[in-house]
């Protein structure tokens, strides 16, 4: 393995965020603000061609946390594009497959016998609101460093059981801070919230965050279908 130093490449782009005053303002405005960013910063915030062997030695520095008396109970808005899936989580199976040399079909019980992380952040919709949320779950790094990837995994898909899909630059996904979650404000994830397991993560924004995830595949390049609604215009990389 060729492993050089690789710089924090979201350190620029938040320090310019702090300088300008803006942090922390973003998510109040909304559509608008992204694409304001996007002019300025949206070079910077693309990923560095970061391997995946070294994302997995060196992870990246974590965002900072809020204290759990600042989460906001009834915060979280659902939001859901269609038709909300039922999944019996006894015949549930998470998927992880593509350019890996260890396939994987996990139950729930799998998932759960793995380190448990929890996090409280900010989840911060396009459309104009956010809250704070604490979640629990696994690191999507420990799922992935056990499908034993490729070096050539640059980006990563997640297939929903609603139709929904999406798909992340492998750095993002491979983030200390990028979980995926089965329990919400330290309860059990509600269905519609996304039951049994979903993604949760400060550095992206809520269309990132995939709820009933049923598969997960890495790839070497960015298919054709990149997102519900990146392919519908939104702003695919979504960064906070
Ligand atoms: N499968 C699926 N995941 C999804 C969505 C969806 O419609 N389907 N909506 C996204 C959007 S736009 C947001 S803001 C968050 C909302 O999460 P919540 O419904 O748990 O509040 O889920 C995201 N993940
Ligand atoms: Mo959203």
């Amino acid at each position: 393995m060729n492993l050089i130093q690789i710089p924090q490449y979201r350190l620029p782009r938040r320090q310019f965020l702090q300088m300008s005053g803006l942090s922390g303002m973003s998510f109040l405005l909304g559509g608008c603000a992204l694409s304001v960013f996007e002019g300025v910063v949206g070079k910077a915030v693309e990923p560095l061609n970061q391997s995946v062997e070294a994302l997995l030695l060196n992870p990246q520095k974590p965002v900072p946390e809020f204290p759990k008396s600042a989460i906001e109970p009834n915060g979280l808005i659902v939001n859901t594009y269609g038709i909300t899936p039922k999944i019996d989580p006894k015949m549930f199976r998470l998927i992880i497959d593509g350019e890996v040399n260890n396939p994987l079909s996990l139950s729930l019980n799998d998932i759960q016998q793995m380190p448990l992380t929890s996090m409280t952040i900010r989840h911060v919709c396009v459309e104009g609101w956010a809250a704070i949320v604490q979640w629990g779950g696994i690191r999507l790094r420990d799922l992935v460093a056990l499908a034993q990837p490729k070096a050539n995994v640059g980006y990563i898909y997640f297939k929903s059981a609603d139709g929904y899909y999406e798909s992340w630059d492998i750095a993002s996904a491979l983030h200390p801070q990028t979980l995926m979650a089965y329990q919400k404000n330290s309860q059990p994830l509600s269905i519609d919230n996304g039951a049994p397991l979903r993604l949760a993560s400060p550095i992206k924004l809520g269309y990132k965050q995939s709820k009933w995830v049923t598969q997960i595949t890495l790839v070497s390049q960015l298919q054709r279908f990149k997102g519900y609604w990146e392919d519908q215009g939104y702003e695919w990389f979504a960064g906070l």
